[in-house]
């Protein structure tokens, strides 16, 4: 009883020692394969990471984007706020306004449109894609509805230095 348990355990040990050996001898060269992979790999990662630092540099041109151009005598820094209104101008000789609305609002220019046509675009150029050159003028007012966020400069065509910009925030 004795020696036949102990044959049967030299064979199992011998089929599990046989078994685990080749299995270990196959992984361990699957691992070397995929070890050299990875080295490829992170050649390739070192790389990229290289072209995203430079990616940085486009940071900072856009900080040079802060010196604000005046667009009609308004820049959006000294706008005024109107948000959360729907507010009204006074549209009349001299006129000058930069204000600042929320997406939606509407801007009445309130004054004569035979006499200040309203159009949109930096003056004295006329912008004729511009939401303003919309405008429903109703002879005494204009009202402009402002649904996307940008800055719309406007003027009268008739006067140039009547003039403003409408920022939609
Ligand atoms: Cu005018």
């Amino acid at each position: 009883m004795g020696s036949a348990a102990l044959v049967l355990f030299l064979v199992a040990c011998g089929d599990d020692g046989g078994s685990s050996s080749g299995g270990t001898g196959g992984e361990a060269g699957m691992g070397g394969m995929g070890g050299m992979g990875g080295m490829a790999s992170t050649t390739v990662a070192t790389g990229t990471g290289g072209d995203v630092g430079t990616g940085g540099a486009p940071g900072t041109g856009g900080s040079s984007g802060s010196g604000e151009t005046m667009v009609n005598g308004c820049t959006l820094a000294t706008a005024e706020d109107k948000t959360g209104t729907n507010p009204t101008l006074a549209w009349d000789f001299g006129h000058q306004s930069c204000i600042v609305v929320s997406v939606g609002a509407s801007v009445t220019w309130d004054g004569s449109q035979s006499t200040h046509p309203l159009v949109g675009g930096e003056s004295p150029t006329v912008d004729p894609s511009s939401v303003i050159g919309t405008a429903i003028a109703n002879g005494n007012s204009a009202v402009v509805t402002f649904d996307a966020p940008g800055a719309y400069p406007y003027f009268c065509s008739s006067h140039t230095n009547m003039m403003g910009v409408v920022y939609v925030q």
